[in-house]
């Protein structure tokens, strides 16, 4: 049965900032994909170690990239983009997100923004324009399209239109450095370590996990509170990219300039 995009998944999109697309991308295209993935990963383990969470695919490993261009290209999933999103979007692929080998791994509870919202100059009307930003749900966008069952992905719904965050959020996300502390991977088994990761990702309040198939796509506002919560046992191949427009993009690199620009001056002036 072909995909169709409903009100809810525009809805839930709007309202939790994360929706996915069930059963989107054709089989023989995932057949491709993992072919070009499994014949790459001895390779990519190789050069960053066994624990490696993500690659760029990329010819040096000998990748075909067409199958993947092809994705973004698809009918389809354009036009599902279009109808959610607006007519100027397109997806641009970035990365694949892979399992690790030897334990699990999971990331520590973030906002993809952190590095924007935690600069000095993020005050005044920039602070201003990207609180009235984060509440269209065109803006700030990411993909998740798995090529194997995948539950590693983890978000807080309903966050993505916040700028500030519960006090039970900041304790959740925070407890990683108790959790983690160096070395534990040496002290504890795989299982428990496991076992770890998911009682701090599952502790989050009001996290939910995106349970997805084969052919399913995800479109998820990364500036909402997520995370990814890895076991190695398991294959995971996960296309990781964007939904944007021209609009969105110009706006994106004009307002990194001008934050640029203000934290440059509001550190000189804290120095001075
Ligand atoms: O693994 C995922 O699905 C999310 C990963 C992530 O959020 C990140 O690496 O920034
Ligand atoms: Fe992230």
């Amino acid at each position: 049965m072909a995909f169709k995009l409903t009100d809810e998944h525009i809805t839930q999109h709007a309202r939790d900032g994360f929706t996915v697309f069930r059963q989107i991308v054709p089989t023989s295209l995932i057949a491709d994909m993992r072919r070009e993935v499994e014949a790459a990963l001895p390779q990519v383990r190789e050069k960053f170690g066994p624990q490696r969470q993500r690659f760029s695919a990329s010819e040096e490993f000998g990748m075909n990239l067409k199958p993947f261009n092809d994705l973004n290209e698809l009918p389809g999933l354009v036009d599902a983009a279009r109808q959610m999103l607006s007519d100027d979007h397109r997806f641009t692929f970035s990365c694949i997100l892979v399992n690790p080998v030897i334990r699990p791994y999971c990331t520590q509870w973030h906002r993809d923004s952190g590095h924007i919202t935690s600069q000095p100059g993020f005050t005044g009307e920039l602070a201003e324009e990207w609180a009235n930003r984060i509440l269209w749900p065109q803006y700030i966008n990411q993909y998740n399209c798995p090529l194997y069952a995948d539950g590693a992905t983890w978000f807080v719904p309903g966050s993505q239109c916040r700028m500030t965050d519960t006090p039970g959020e900041i304790a959740a996300a925070n407890a990683h450095a108790d959790l983690f502390p160096e070395g534990i991977e040496n002290r504890v088994t795989g299982v428990e370590l496991e076992r770890i990761d998911y009682n701090y990702t599952a502790n989050m309040p009001g996290a939910v996990q995106l349970f997805m198939e084969p052919g399913d796509f995800a479109v998820y506002r990364p500036h909402g509170w997520h995370i990814g919560n890895y076991v190695h046992y398991t294959n995971r191949a996960t296309l990781h990219g964007w939904p944007r427009s021209d609009e969105e993009a110009q706006w994106n690199s004009d307002f990194q300039k001008r934050l640029a620009a203000a934290s440059e001056m509001a550190t000189a002036t804290a120095t001075a």
